[in-house]
């Protein structure tokens, strides 16, 4: 018997070991990769939240057939959205397309996405004792899709640039599973956290660990880079953020290390994006994460010097300035990385691109990125 479980536990080494290889060609844009280390860069790398989406008419017309998640778990489909931006765009980076809440679906609540309206779970949890229909047990089986449609953008990238993966983190998902979609206020999830602090507690434990296991398997199956979503950081105060949020993403990066460690798997640079935490720099610069997402909100000169020289920055030109004339965006864009600079920067919008957003706006931010310095 225990030779059977040393020729299983050899057997799913090598297995883990060849899908991190996993034949992939060779890397030609390195530029993330090396902004996310602090290494010099040829170009200032750029990237956009949300860069396959709806401003994007080829993105439309896939949805016009397609339901929401049938492209998200359809790996073919996946590949193809994310694969749209960057035949139009010189971006440095692609992410794979799939959504943050894919997650609560894995824990068996169900997740609509109504045109015009966001997402939608028809049964919210509305008390404690709902925690108990939620599936912890064998979540990440069912991402495998996610899984599969990296390891299919790898090699249909060709090594082009590098490929990132995400999750949403606790807190964030937490909102959504309670609020049932997207919330202006986030009344409901405040309550539990004053009401149910114990359930709360509870339930993002649960969330921290199927994000673990998530990330996990994204590297494996090949994400060179994971961003953790925590958009609705901007509902807390900072004290809550301390309290509520940043003890789970530390727990997240933490874990994720050593359970990769144990396994002799490469840890991947980790981005951290909490939307409306900018009061919180400095303390989200001690929990190891390589690169720190910024809204706009945040001033590059000061974020820089909150966050100390070893860490990268990430953002953050707000997504509303891609309404402005090409002239205007120009100016604006040139001027953020300016007071980025050209090391330990990776250009981006301060969220997520806006479905009305001109195409043309795409291009001249990414042009601009790129001459700015
Ligand atoms: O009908 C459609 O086509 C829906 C539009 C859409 C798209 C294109 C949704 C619904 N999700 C996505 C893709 C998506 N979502 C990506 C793809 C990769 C990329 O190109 O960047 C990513 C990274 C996300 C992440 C995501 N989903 C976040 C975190 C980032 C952020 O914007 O804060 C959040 C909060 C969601 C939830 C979600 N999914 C979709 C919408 C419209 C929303 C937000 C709803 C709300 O809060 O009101």
């Amino acid at each position: 018997m225990p030779y059977l479980k040393r020729f299983i536990y050899i057997v799913m080494l090598i297995k883990s070991l060849c899908a991190v290889e996993n034949n992939f060609p060779p890397l030609k844009n390195d530029n993330l990769l090396r902004a996310a280390r602090g290494e010099p860069v040829d170009r200032v790398p750029v990237w956009v939240m949300r860069q396959a989406g709806r401003y994007l008419p080829e993105f439309q017309e896939v949805r016009k057939l397609h339901d929401f998640f049938t492209v998200c778990r359809t790996p073919e489909l996946a590949c193809e959205v994310a694969m749209q931006p960057l035949r139009r765009f010189d971006l440095d980076a692609s992410i794979i397309f799939s959504d943050i809440l894919v997650i609560p679906q894995a824990l068996g609540m169900t997740v609509e996405m109504h045109a015009g309206v966001g997402p939608v779970f028809p049964e919210p949890l509305q008390t404690p004792s709902d925690l108990a229909k939620l599936t912890p047990e064998g979540a990440v089986g069912r991402l495998t899709y996610v899984g599969d449609a990296i390891t299919m953008m790898r090699h249909k990238l060709e090594g082009r640039v590098p490929l990132i993966g995400f999750t949403g983190a606790p807190w964030t998902l937490m909102g959504y599973m309670i609020e049932g979609g997207g919330s202006k206020t986030m009344s409901k999830s405040k309550a539990w956290l004053t009401d149910f602090p114990v359930d709360s507690k509870r339930l993002l434990g649960m969330l921290t660990d199927a994000i673990v296991d998530y990330l996990e398997m994204q590297t494996k199956a090949g994400a060179q880079l994971l961003q953790i979503f925590e958009s609705s950081a901007e509902h807390l105060s900072k004290e809550d953020f301390l309290k509520w949020a940043v003890p789970y993403i530390k727990e997240i990066r933490d874990k994720l290390v050593e359970r990769l460690q144990q396994q002799s798997i490469p840890l991947v640079p980790l981005t951290l994006f909490a939307k409306g935490a900018g009061h919180s720099l400095k303390e989200q610069a001690t929990l190891g994460y390589d690169i720190i997402g910024l809204d706009w909100t945040v001033d590059p000169v000061e974020a820089r010097k909150q966050v100390g020289p070893n860490i990268t920055l990430q953002g953050n030109l707000d997504p509303q300035d891609m309404y402005k004339t090409p002239e205007e965006i120009r100016a604006l864009t040139t001027e953020m990385v300016r007071k980025f600079g050209k090391q330990r920067y990776i250009a981006n919008l301060g969220h997520g691109i806006t479905p009305q957003t001109p195409i043309v706006s795409m291009e001249v931010f990414v042009d601009a990125v790129h001459k700015a310095l």
